[in-house]
């Protein structure tokens, strides 16, 4: 058992989840977010932190053996919010675990950072990346952290490049993109508990039936998705309109993120 995993973006929709999911792995929780969280229970403790705060950060991590990073922009914005919270925010949690133990990572990734494939690619972890977006941009430059971090330190991560991760598939895209909030629990519990770690990217997707994504080389892992967006297929048919094959949500694997502007400050 784990002593204590920090979750940072524990304020948001997948850090209200992981709380409660993650419970039973470790001794304690230390949430953080740049927004207060007010409802703790039992072994939660709360730091109200902006990633983008070196010194505070440093301080955040230390005591912690394991760290959920969620924290920061979660879709498109302008350059100089993602500047802040995704560039600066990882670079400082990553020095941060350098000068504490080198804590587990699991970095929440994104598939926007591969987004302007065509949905009839498959794909493995080595593809180049195809950013959508400048949040997938920012996505990527945390991955090269974490690389720049395991090579020259040892620093060890998973690099979930998260689908969708919502209670259940929302739209004809997530047939394909859907991550249960049970598989991503269980893929965060069996990276920090294998022997290895490494840096291993892992596509974070259910076992759906209509997937884009490779994971066979992180089969190491022993994680084994339980979930299959298909089983929601007949609800989604029933009750979602299906986009034309024009539409970026039907043509691009990052969806409506490709027919994004570029926001100015
Ligand atoms: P969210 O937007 O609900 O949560 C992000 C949290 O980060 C918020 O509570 C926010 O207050 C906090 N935050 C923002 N700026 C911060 C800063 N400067 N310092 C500290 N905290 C800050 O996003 P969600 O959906 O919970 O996603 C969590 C993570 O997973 C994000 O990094 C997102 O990019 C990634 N992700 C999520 C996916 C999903 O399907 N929900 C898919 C792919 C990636
Ligand atoms: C993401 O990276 C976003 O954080 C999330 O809000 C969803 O848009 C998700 O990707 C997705 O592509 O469905």
């Amino acid at each position: 058992m784990l002593k204590r995993i920090l979750i940072t973006g524990a304020a948001g929709q997948l850090g209200s989840t992981l709380r409660e999911t993650l419970k039973p792995h470790a001794e304690s929780l230390r949430l953080s977010d740049i927004t207060g969280i007010s409802d703790l229970g039992p072994n939660e403790e709360f730091v109200q932190c902006d990633i983008a705060d070196g010194e505070a950060v440093k301080a955040l991590v230390e005591g912690c053996d394991a760290i959920v990073h969620l924290g920061g922009i979660s879709v498109e914005k302008s350059f100089d919010l993602i500047e802040a919270a995704n560039l600066r925010g990882v670079y400082n949690l990553y020095e941060a675990a350098r000068l504490h133990g080198m804590p587990r990572i699991i970095f929440a990734s994104s598939n926007h950072t591969i987004g302007y494939y065509p949905q009839d690619a498959r794909l493995r972890h080595t593809d180049p990346f195809r950013p959508d977006s400048l949040y997938g941009v920012s996505k990527i430059f945390g991955e090269a952290v974490a690389s720049l971090y395991h090579d020259k330190f040892g620093q060890e991560s998973a690099l979930v490049r998260i689908g969708s991760c919502t209670p259940k598939p929302e739209n004809w895209r997530m047939l394909s993109t859907w991550l249960s909030p049970r598989d991503f629990t269980s893929l965060i519990v069996a990276a920090f508990t294998a022997p290895r770690l490494g840096c291993t990217v892992v596509w974070g997707q259910s076992a759906n039936s209509m997937g884009w994504w490779d994971n066979s080389h992180a089969a190491f892992l022993g994680w084994v998705p339980q979930d299959n967006a298909q089983d929601y297929a007949d609800e989604i048919r029933r009750s979602v309109p299906r986009p034309g094959p024009d539409e970026a949500v039907a043509k691009y694997q990052g969806g409506v993120f490709t027919d994004e502007p570029i926001h100015q400050s």
